[in-house]
């Protein structure tokens, strides 16, 4: 019985251990930070982005729109050149915005920053800036990343 408990002590101690060396602090917070982030409503204007794929190309359009904080965007397919999605560029964001972000794409998320996609006409992803920060945001297509469908939010 003694050694049975020793060897639980020792198990215990390499597990604590291993998560004292898995878990940096900077980790920690982020994921604290991804739980704490909510779907934030849209509380102003819903503007509107076409996603479009036609024989001069796959483009957002308009790729440059500003608005206000608390404002959405839907993003609408036009046309039958899909699939389309929005994935936001998270190498500058801080990690509480890219939470926000992501609980703001709602059940529409693919993965963190990353819309699911549209697939035919008239399919949409609506995606709220409540509670996300004034600044540019950077996103793109995922599927037509390489053929330059690109765009920029500014929040103001
Ligand atoms: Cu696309």
């Amino acid at each position: 019985m003694q050694f049975k408990g020793l060897a639980l002590v020792a198990g215990a101690l390499v597990l604590g251990t291993y998560g004292l060396v898995g878990a940096t602090p900077a980790a920690a917070r982020a994921t604290v930070a991804a739980q704490a982030a909510k779907l934030a409503p849209i509380t102003g204007k819903t503007w509107e982005v076409k996603m479009v794929g036609d024989a001069k190309g796959y483009r957002f359009e308009p790729a440059n729109l500003t608005i206000k904080a608390g404002d959405g965007i839907k993003f609408v397919m036009v046309g039958s050149q899909g699939p389309h999605n929005v994935a936001f560029d998270g190498a500058k964001l801080a990690a509480p915005v890219k939470a926000q972000l992501t609980a703001n794409l709602g059940t529409q998320k693919l993965a963190d920053l990353m819309s699911a996609m549209t697939l035919k006409e008239g399919d949409a992803i609506t995606i709220s800036f409540a509670k996300i920060p004034a600044g540019t945001y950077t996103y793109n297509c995922t599927p037509h990343l390489a053929m330059g469908m690109k765009g920029v939010i500014t929040v103001q």
